[in-house]
Parts: structure tokens; sequence; C-alpha cells
């Protein structure tokens, strides 16, 4: 049966599993769900992933939902010492970021993204704009200092870190509006956009 990721690239959610299974030259199958493809409501749906939220996967009849949980199940079963680092202080230090994208970076910039791209211009709070700007250049003056000398997240080697920090990195450049200059940030932005295995993930416009 193999692996199975269920939901719509547009979702940065969605996109870290599929960069990831990209990175690890995994077969797989996509099939689209939520927003307006809709599916992800129904009672087979909901059994898989109670929350009624994308992504889910179904590998060989394991069922996962939480985007960064399956990133690291993915990359710890196939990208051991690499992706998924085997030292625990180094993995300790791919995992927080990663915790650090979920629970401070997104989170920080949703107000900007679902005001700029998703809300009609009529009803656009220019507010909520204003904060949720602040609150994330904040966030990215940490990052851009973080990155100063170092290729990756994590020192020399790519991993799960980059994958959940440069998908939502992705969305916050792709905003319609000026951002400040972050020539570490850029710089390792540009880097992970020439990797094959964020083509056709990370390319896509921001929606
Ligand atoms: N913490 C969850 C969040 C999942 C989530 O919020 N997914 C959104 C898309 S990014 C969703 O399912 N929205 C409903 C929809 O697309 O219909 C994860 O990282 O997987």
């Amino acid at each position: 049966m193999g692996l199975r990721i269920w939901g719509r690239l547009s979702s940065i959610n969605v996109q870290k599993v599929v960069w990831t299974a990209r990175e690890l030259e995994l077969p797989f199958e996509r099939i689209d769900a939520g927003g307006a493809f809709g599916g992800n409501r129904t009672p087979e749906y909901l059994r898989m992933n109670p929350n009624g939220k994308i992504p889910v996967i179904d590998d060989d009849g394991f069922v996962l939902w939480e985007s960064n949980a399956i990133v690291r199940y993915l990359a710890a079963r196939h990208g051991a010492g690499a992706l998924w680092p085997s030292d625990l202080r180094q993995r300790a230090d791919a995992d927080r970021w990663m915790d650090w994208q979920a629970t401070e970076l997104t989170p920080a910039m949703r107000n900007a993204f679902m005001q700029l791209v998703r809300a009609a211009p009529e009803k656009r709070s220019q507010a909520l704009i204003d904060e949720s700007n602040a609150a994330t250049e904040a966030l990215m003056t940490i990052l851009d200092e973080h990155l100063a000398g170092r290729h990756f997240i994590c020192a020399q080697q790519f991993t799960v870190a980059d994958i959940a920090v440069g998908a939502a990195a992705h969305r916050w450049f792709g905003l319609p509006q000026p951002h400040l200059p972050r020539p570490n940030v850029e710089g390792w932005y540009r880097r992970l956009m020439t990797r094959p295995a964020a083509a056709g993930v990370l390319t896509l416009p921001v929606t």
C-alpha cells in the first residue's frame, strides 16, 4: 500500500510532509483534501484524524496526523543520521526549531497571512496586519542572528528543522508586502529553494 498523504499543497503543513517525502525519495500518493477540495469532514476522514485537519498520512496502515510529528516519523524511519540527526543533542536542536515554528513563528504570522491573502480587501484589518508583522519581525530577528555563519539551521547539516521553518519562511516571504532585509535568512532560504525536493512544493505562489 505504501505511503499516502492527504492534503492540498497550498497548506504549509502539507508542504512540510511532501517536501520531507521528496527529500527521502519515498514513493507516495497525495490525495487533495481540505479547503476548496473538502473531504476532511467525512466520517472516514474523521476516523483518521478527529480534528478534521490536513495533513494525515497512512503509511502501510499506520495513520498519523500533526505535520511536525509526521515529518519526524518519516525522517526517523528513513532519514536517521541525516534529516533526523542521530546525536541526541543535535536532534534536540532540530526538534526545538520545529517546535519554535509550530508554536511561535506560524502563530505570529497567521493574521498577516489571513488578512493579506485570504480576507477580502474590503474586510482587511490593518491593525491585525501591523500586530502580526511586529510579532513576526521580532522572531525573524532571532532567526537571522541564528543563521549568521550557518549554512542550515543546525549548522552544516540539512535537517527536519529546515523543512519546518523553511516552509514557514516561504509563506512569510510570499506575503504581498515589503519585508525588512534579512541577509542570513534570505541566503538560507535561497539555498533551500535550490533543493530538487523543494521544487514544486516551495515554488507555489502563496495562497
Ligand atoms: N497542527 C496541525 C495544523 C493542521 C492545520 O491547521 N491544517 C489546516 C491547513 S494548514 C487545515 O486543515 N485547515 C482546514 C482545511 O484546509 O480545510 C498540523 O501541523 O498538522
